[in-house]
């Protein structure tokens, strides 16, 4: 009995030096699931932090919205109130004016045409582009494309999308996109989508297989018409006050875990598509996969003209355009 308990205070004491060690631990936030991709790609660039340091940087993440809605937890992340934030980099719209152009419609070819803009020089200098506003730019993740989905009736083309209100992210490019396909914007947090469809405040929103799964978005909206508008890479940024305070190597080693982190998450991202798109057509979700993607693509041209005016967002679509 003694020893026993002799070893259980022997190994308790053990864990409270492991997790005391941490001399820095870094509060990260997102606003999904544990498990989810993104949640997941944050905790491993922890554990890989935590190794090359030898347990004096941690990342402790707090999923599901603990810290905040993603426009809420940016400020406070611009405050230091938060050292990392995973987002999506439209709700930096309006507050970093380069991912403005990762933001506008089509203006990725697919997925693998999004990676080699975000993986070259194009997405670094777009993740310079954070730092006067208060946030290093460390690494982008996936985000797939969205589509979009309703309670109403399946979208078959571009009149279906008349009148209809559907739920965008807090970005004037994505206020104006759904101006430009004849519908109502209504810019709102991501927690509030679900209740938002229920009750008829909304009629749909708009986004990927695995959000549009984790977030139970499908049982209220059970019509998703894929027609891949957009394809917003996220970004996991940390707080410039949060980055001052460490030294010039330790800061190395942050960006590092983080680009390290970036294969990892495309390879969850991958497997979670999948996970999300068989459970989401299990529950009997209508899918539409037949649709003529010219027209949404035509109507964009208003948006282009209203957001990409200064010279530099004009050289970076120029840039994205070149590249193959
Ligand atoms: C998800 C994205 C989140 C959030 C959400 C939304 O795809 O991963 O960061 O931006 O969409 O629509 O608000």
């Amino acid at each position: 009995m003694l020893k026993t308990l002799t070893t259980a205070l022997v190994a308790s004491v053990a864990m409270i030096a492991t997790a005391s060690a941490c001399e820095i631990t870094l509060k990260s936030s997102d606003t999904h699931p544990d498990g989810y991709p993104t949640v997941e790609a944050v905790k491993y660039m922890g554990e890989l932090l935590k190794e090359r340091t030898d347990g004096r940087i941690c990342v402790e993440v707090f999923h599901s919205a603990q810290l905040g809605e993603e426009k809420d937890s940016i400020e406070q992340t611009k405050f230091g109130v938060i050292d990392l934030n995973r987002v999506s980099t439209g709700p930096f719209n309006n507050i970093v004016e380069e991912t403005k152009v990762v933001s506008l419609p089509y203006i990725f070819k697919s997925v693998d045409h999004m990676h080699r803009v975000v993986d070259g020089p194009i997405g670094e200098d777009i993740l310079k582009g954070f730092e006067s506003e208060g946030f290093i730019g460390l690494t982008y993740y996936d985000g797939g494309a969205r589509s979009f989905y309703n309670s109403v009736k399946p979208i078959k083309s571009i009149d279906d999308l008349k009148g209809m209100k559907i739920r965008v992210m807090q970005s004037d490019i994505f206020v104006d996109m759904m101006s430009a396909l004849g519908a109502n914007a209504t810019p709102l947090a991501y927690g509030e989508v679900y209740s938002s469809i229920q009750t008829g405040v909304i009629d749909g929103a708009e986004n990927n297989w695995p959000s549009f799964e984790s977030s139970g978005h499908f049982e209220v909206a059970p019509n998703y018409t894929l027609d891949q508008h957009l394809i917003v890479p996220e970004v996991l940024v940390m707080s410039k006050i949060s980055w001052d305070k460490l030294s010039p190597e330790d800061q190395a080693l942050v960006k590092q875990a983080a680009k390290d982190s970036t294969p990892k998450m495309r390879e969850l991202w991958a497997a979670r598509e999948k996970v999300s798109e068989e459970k989401v057509r299990e529950a009997g979700v209508n899918v539409i996969t037949e649709i003529d993607k010219q027209p949404f693509m035509d109507a964009m041209d208003s948006v282009y003209e209203k957001h990409v005016t200064s010279d530099k967002l004009k050289d970076l679509v120029k840039r994205i355009r070149a590249t193959d």
